[in-house]
């Protein structure tokens, strides 16, 4: 077992007990993490723990078992704020993730901002739930959705962006690291860029958040988007920073309980913001466990994660690139965690079949960002993306994988 930069991975790998475990005789190596990240022994004990001691509903409470539901709940949102470093509790809405995060900005502040003839911009490098929405929305209201193109090697192009901002930009979508090419975007430049003609940022920190420190106040982005389980924790939660002033003139998202100060038949008076999001009963055990993965990846440090992730991409793109037939799909300078790739006369599903027999779980597809595939000519690719419990081990076992695809495929 491998030890890089400053982390123990050998210690790290005991605190997640389904890396232990064999896939067809073989041990597991698993490289799907863009897609989803395991969990370690602290998010598991969470949610467990809630569930035998405190499990009950949050909010106006009068019992002990609410009130300690409450608190934990309530704690998981600080954990938020600082882990993206908003300077505000209130900034922090939990959602069920970066998708329902970036649909509740379209329908919200979208709805009430944008009008007809209006144009949002978004750019080609985007997953499906950073375009989808926005499209619903542009149909909605008859507003146009502009696409910032990338370079051949997977860059945004920030001329051809700059030149898509004018009077009717009403908000810029994009995404911090790329799911399908690894890209790390500069997003600081693009939010001053943006900001410079007064357009607001919404970034997809879905691939980001587990990768980097992100500090949304230095960004100065209007909107900010987390999944939990990409960052260790649970499914089904997620975070949503948005600054306040755009929070406190939003109109609400979903109508439910908890989202109302008072209701009568002749109107409703809305609850204060963040809980003006946060319609229903939310994922209060999913929030919790969320909580208990920011502390474990604040305890290892982004900044440590971030140069082991380097070191495995780096490593990985060299015993990549020695591979006869093999193309790298995503070439950016400044790359993180994400190696897309194709193999000659191999097709990428046929890779993720014949690497699983081996034990080796990459993915194989469009990733949710077809028209990344379609700007590289392709339909899919073979995806292989790191978390914190990876080896250089793995990579040599996926390198092995890859030569047994060869062998078969000629
Ligand atoms: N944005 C990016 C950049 C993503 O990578 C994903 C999920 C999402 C948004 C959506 O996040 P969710 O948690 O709401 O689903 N990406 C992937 C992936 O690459 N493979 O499976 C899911």
């Amino acid at each position: 077992m491998s030890k890089v930069a400053t982390l123990d991975v050998e210690t790290l790998r005991r605190e997640f007990p389904i890396l232990h475990q064999e896939i067809r005789g073989k041990p597991l190596v698993y490289l799907d993490n863009a897609a989803t990240t395991q969990k370690p022994r602290a998010v598991l004990d969470a949610l467990r723990g809630y569930y035998e001691r405190d499990n009950a509903n949050i909010h106006r409470g009068v019992h002990a078992l609410s009130e300690r539901a409450t608190a934990a709940y309530e704690a998981a949102r600080e954990k938020a704020r600082a882990f993206l470093g908003a300077r505000d509790v209130r900034e922090i809405v939990f959602v069920r993730g970066t998708t329902e995060a970036v649909n509740l900005v379209a329908q919200t502040f979208g709805r009430s901002r944008v009008g007809p003839g209006d144009e949002i911009v978004i750019t080609h490098m985007e997953h499906h739930s950073n375009i989808v929405p926005w499209q619903l929305l542009c149909g909605q209201i008859g507003a146009v959705l502009k696409v910032a193109p990338i370079t051949d090697e997977g860059e945004l192009d920030l001329d051809a962006l700059a030149g898509l901002l004018g009077p009717r930009t009403k908000l810029l979508a994009v995404v911090h690291v790329s799911n399908a090419l690894g890209t790390v975007n500069p997003v600081k430049r693009i939010v001053e860029l943006a900001h410079a003609h007064g357009v607001p940022v919404l970034l997809d920190g879905a691939q980001a958040a587990a990768r980097l420190p992100v500090d949304v106040a230095d960004l100065g982005c209007d909107f900010y988007t987390v999944s939990g389980h990409k960052l260790y924790g649970p499914t089904g939660v997620g975070a949503l920073y948005a600054k306040l002033d755009h929070l406190e003139a939003m109109p609400p998202y979903q109508g439910g309980g908890e989202m109302i100060r008072s209701v009568t038949f002749e109107g409703t008076e809305y609850n204060e913001v963040p809980w003006k999001f946060e319609a229903g009963t939310p994922n209060i055990a999913g929030v919790i466990g969320f909580g208990a993965a920011l502390d474990f990846v604040s305890d290892i440090g982004l900044d440590a994660v971030a140069a082991h992730e380097d070191e495995l991409l780096r490593t990985g793109t060299e015993v990549l690139e020695s591979i006869p037939g093999v193309t790298i799909v995503g070439r950016a300078r400044h790359k993180a965690g994400v190696l897309s790739f194709l193999l000659d006369g191999a097709h990428p599903h046929d890779i993720g079949t014949i690497l699983d027999r081996e034990g080796i779980a990459i993915r194989a597809g469009h990733h949710c960002a077809q028209p990344v595939m379609a700007r590289f000519g392709v339909a899919a690719t073979a995806r292989a993306s790191f978390g914190v419990y990876n080896t250089l081990d793995e990579i040599d076992a996926l390198a092995r994988g890859l030569a047994k695809v060869r062998e078969i495929f000629g």
